[in-house]
């Protein structure tokens, strides 16, 4: 996050805050500084270094605002932010989430009944506590009471692999639908973040009321938020859908804005004022005097919102398509799963961008279980699965028993023999290369969960930490180096153990995991279940900058699990990961000798 963002976030909560203890108009003014500070061409801490004027040059921003924001860079902290956190240590975010419930009411509950969660403001209505507290009611408890479900469900982000297949299914109707020329996913799911906040989606069409009626009519739509003539929103399979439609000449301007990071698009916009450029969702426009002709974009009536029309003038120099977007930078398109501000444009401007790994360049899976273990299909299916799918290579690799592993799900050292001669059998008119391999646990002391021997007879060692997974990160990075640099580890599996919005998993000290990965030769694992995305794409970063090689596996426990894959190929390319970084996108002879 950029610090004009922290800064942003931080007056917003403050705004909230001082809303809660009755304070009126200052939390309007924070809100707009907020607003102002995050949308400012330039970094806070450069007007910082500048001084005083240059802080209190922000739109809305006074001399105690400005205090505030000096305070901030300098110290990372605001002193007042801090004493109001503490005379009201709420949950605020989760609270407001209720509908009807606002800062304000927020305060009101705790003076009267100390609700600090969501959990509280339930009990207490539950209770029957909250029609007791003034100005409330029967009435205002229910549905407190009602609502409380949905905010829970809302706080909690989608998982990246719920969305896509929601998201796919409404861009399959849309593309298919007469009015529409084109149609794509924007927002945090076409940048393929682990987890989606809500589905964008837009679409280029010379007739929105008709496009609108196409979106709306998708049976998977529930609730319709809000629509209008040239957008609507509908709740759908439990997450919300954002529809945008616009003329199909400014489709490529709108996919780039729509498609965020929030941060890229800020730092493009001030690369755009350098060069006295202006852009925006409508399109790259020279910034001239402002009245000069609109010239082929009187499209704009139909907007629901403000006249965009003030936004469309000067002549308009790209956004029929993003790359033209990009190319009146002088940058090459951004793949947008390095759209984070995460130093993808310096890159591109110095022509550095990584040349990202692709769906089409991984050749196989090495993390797969059978019905052996707690798999659901049998050695001879996901071979044929794999094979089916165009792979070159399959790993089958069962659970060893160990720590961890619980009901008798593992495999143990006979068990594993004897899975041996079974797979071989298998494999023999497989038509594809087949590794028997297996996952063994790693246990407090990084050991692994099977005997020497037959560790050593294997094709291939998944080392993965199934239990212990609460330790610090001291004890966590010691046992995890020690899984990595034991002789017979291939790939350490799910190295955290993180489920999203689940588990925190493991916290190592990832520059000593990926060094120590890097110098014994053994490959970390980027886990394509959608629960797990582990490592994730900034640890993925670390690894490839020092030079360790990843695995993409699925961890599959079915054959239609071997469709994860895309998951983590992307999340692969959200962390700056080349094909020659990734194991299993290496031809067989070159993964076999990886694994010699
Ligand atoms: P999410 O939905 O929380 O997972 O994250 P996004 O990135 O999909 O964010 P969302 O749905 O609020 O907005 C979609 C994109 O639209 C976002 O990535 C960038 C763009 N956008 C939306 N509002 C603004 C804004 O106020 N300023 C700028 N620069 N871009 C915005
Ligand atoms: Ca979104
Ligand atoms: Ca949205
Ligand atoms: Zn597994």
């Amino acid at each position: 996050m950029s610090r004009n963002a922290e800064v942003a976030d931080r007056f917003e909560e403050m705004a909230d805050l001082l809303e809660a203890d009755g304070v009126e108009y200052k939390p309007r003014s924070y809100r707009r500084a907020a607003e102002n500070v995050r949308d400012h061409p330039r970094p806070v801490e450069e007007l910082v270094a500048e001084g005083r004027d240059a802080v209190e040059g922000i739109d809305g921003v006074g001399e105690a605002l400005a205090d505030k924001i000096v305070e901030y860079v300098e110290t990372g902290e605001i002193e007042e932010l801090e004493n109001l956190r503490e005379d009201l240590p709420v949950d605020m975010a989760a609270l407001t989430s209720v509908e009807g419930v606002g800062p304000k009411t927020v305060g009101t509950l705790y003076e009267a009944l100390g609700i600090t969660t969501l959990d509280e403001l339930e009990a207490a209505a539950e209770a029957g506590e909250i029609r007791e507290v003034s100005g409330f009611g029967e009435k205002t408890e229910a549905n407190i009471l009602e609502n409380i479900p949905f905010a829970r469900q809302a706080q909690e982000r989608e998982l990246l692999g719920d969305a896509r297949p929601v998201a796919e299914s409404i861009l399959a109707r849309l593309r298919d639908a007469d009015p529409v020329v084109r149609a794509d996913v924007a927002g945090s799911l076409r940048r393929w973040r682990e987890t989606i906040g809500d589905v964008d989606v837009l679409v280029a069409s010379e007739d929105a009321p008709a496009a609108v009626d196409a979106f709306l009519d998708w049976d998977a739509v529930d609730d319709v938020i809000e629509s209008g003539t040239t957008k609507a929103s509908v709740r759908a399979r439990g997450m919300r859908v954002d529809c945008r439609i616009v003329v199909p000449d400014e489709f490529g301007s709108a996919l780039q804005y729509f498609t965020g990071s929030k941060d890229h698009n800020v730092h493009l916009r001030n690369l755009a004022i350098d060069r006295g450029l202006k852009m925006n969702e409508y399109g790259m426009f020279e910034a001239g005097e402002a009245g000069s002709a609109a010239d082929g974009t009187e499209s704009g009536e139909e907007s629901d919102a403000d006249d965009p029309s003030s936004e469309r003038t000067g002549r308009r120099i790209a956004g029929t398509t993003e790359a033209e977007m990009y190319e009146a930078l002088d940058l090459p398109l951004i793949p947008p799963e390095l759209r984070e501000d995460r130093g993808e444009i310096e890159a591109a401007r110095e022509g550095a961008l990584p040349d990202l790994l692709a769906e089409g360049d991984v050749r196989g899976d090495l993390h797969t279980h059978t019905d052996w273990s707690d798999g659901t299909a049998s050695v001879e299916a996901m071979i044929a699965a794999a094979a089916d799918r165009g792979d070159d290579y399959l790993a089958i690799t069962d659970h060893a028993t160990g720590p961890g592993m619980v009901g008798g799900v593992g495999l143990d050292d006979g068990d594993l023999r004897e899975q041996m001669a079974a797979v071989e059998d298998a494999a023999a008119d497989a038509g594809i290369e087949v590794l028997h391999g297996v996952e063994a646990n790693v246990d407090a002391d990084g050991g692994l969960s099977v005997g020497e021997d037959v560790l050593a007879a294997l094709d291939l060692v998944i080392a993965s930490p199934h239990s212990g997974l609460g330790a610090d990160r001291e004890t966590a990075t010691d046992r995890l180096v020690a899984a990595v640099e034991h002789p017979e580890t291939d790939v350490l599996g799910h190295p955290t153990g993180r489920l999203i919005n689940d588990r925190p998993g493991l916290d190592p000290d990832l520059d000593r995991l990926v060094a120590a990965a890097a110098d014994a030769g053994v490959a970390l694992e980027v886990n394509a279940n959608p629960h797990r995305l582990d490592l994730n794409d900034e640890a993925i970063r670390l690894a490839v900058e020092a030079g360790a090689t990843i695995a993409v596996d699925t961890d599959a426990h079915g054959t239609g699990e071997l469709d994860f894959r895309r998951y983590g190929v992307h999340t692969a390319r959200r962390g700056w990961a080349e094909r020659g970084d990734v194991l299993n996108a290496r031809p067989a002879d070159d993964l076999l000798a990886f694994l010699d």
